[in-house]
C-alpha cells in the first residue's frame, strides 16, 4: 500500500528538481548574455577590437637587417600627418623605453620581439596587444591630451617581467622635437 503513494512523492521531487534546473539554467543564460551584451557594448564605446594585422618577420635577424634595425628605432612623422613608431620587446625591456608621439595626430605602433612573447599596452589608450616572435604587431591610436603614459608589458615573460615598462610621452605638434627624417624617442637607443 506504501508504494503508490512513494511513487506520488517521487514524481513530485523530480518535478521540483526540473523546475529548480530550468529556474538555473535561465540564470546562467541571462548571466553570459549580459557578459556578451557588456562585452560588444564596451568594444564599440572604447574602440577596442583584436590586432588584424598578420605580418610575419625573422626574429633572429631584427637586429641585423630590416625595419627593426637600431637606427628605425623611435618616431617618425609621416607625409599624412600621422606618425608611426617602431620598437622592439625583448626581456626585459622596451627599446626604446621611452617613446615620443605627437598629441592629436594618429599614432602607429608596430613592434616586435626577438625572444619570448610580451604585451604591451598604454595607460588611458587603446593601445593594447601581445607581441609575438615572428610577427609584427601593429596598433593605431591617438593621444589628444599631451602628458607621460606608461606602458606595461602585461604577458608573463620571465624572471624580469615586473620590471619591464615603458612610457609614451605625448607632446604637442610644435613641439617635436625632430627635424629631419631621423626618428626620434626621448631616451637613449
Ligand atoms: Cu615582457
Amino acid at each position: 500500500m506504501t508504494e503508490p503513494a512513494h511513487d506520488l512523492h517521487a514524481a513530485d521531487a523530480y518535478e521540483q528538481a526540473d523546475l529548480a534546473e530550468r529556474r538555473w539554467n535561465l540564470l546562467v543564460l541571462a548571466v553570459v548574455g549580459f557578459i556578451i551584451l557588456f562585452v560588444t557594448a564596451t568594444s564599440f564605446r572604447f574602440a577596442l577590437s583584436p590586432p588584424s594585422n598578420v605580418e610575419t618577420i625573422v626574429p633572429a635577424t631584427l637586429h641585423l637587417r630590416g625595419e627593426f634595425i637600431e637606427e628605425n628605432l623611435g618616431t617618425v612623422l609621416n607625409s599624412d600627418g600621422s606618425a608611426t613608431v617602431r620598437f622592439i620587446a625583448e626581456q626585459f625591456a622596451f627599446v626604446p623605453s621611452c617613446l615620443m608621439v605627437p598629441a592629436g595626430r594618429t599614432v602607429t605602433f608596430r613592434t616586435t620581439t626577438p625572444d619570448v612573447i610580451h604585451g604591451m599596452l598604454v595607460q588611458g589608450s587603446n593601445a593594447n596587444t601581445m607581441i609575438v616572435p615572428g610577427y609584427v604587431s601593429q596598433v593605431s591610436t591617438r593621444f589628444d591630451k599631451p602628458g607621460t603614459y606608461a606602458m606595461p608589458c602585461h604577458e608573463f615573460c620571465g624572471l624580469g617581467h615586473h620590471a619591464m615598462w615603458g612610457s609614451v610621452h605625448v607632446v604637442p605638434l610644435s613641439a617635436w622635437p625632430g627635424t629631419g627624417t631621423a626618428p626620434v624617442a626621448c631616451s637613449p637607443r
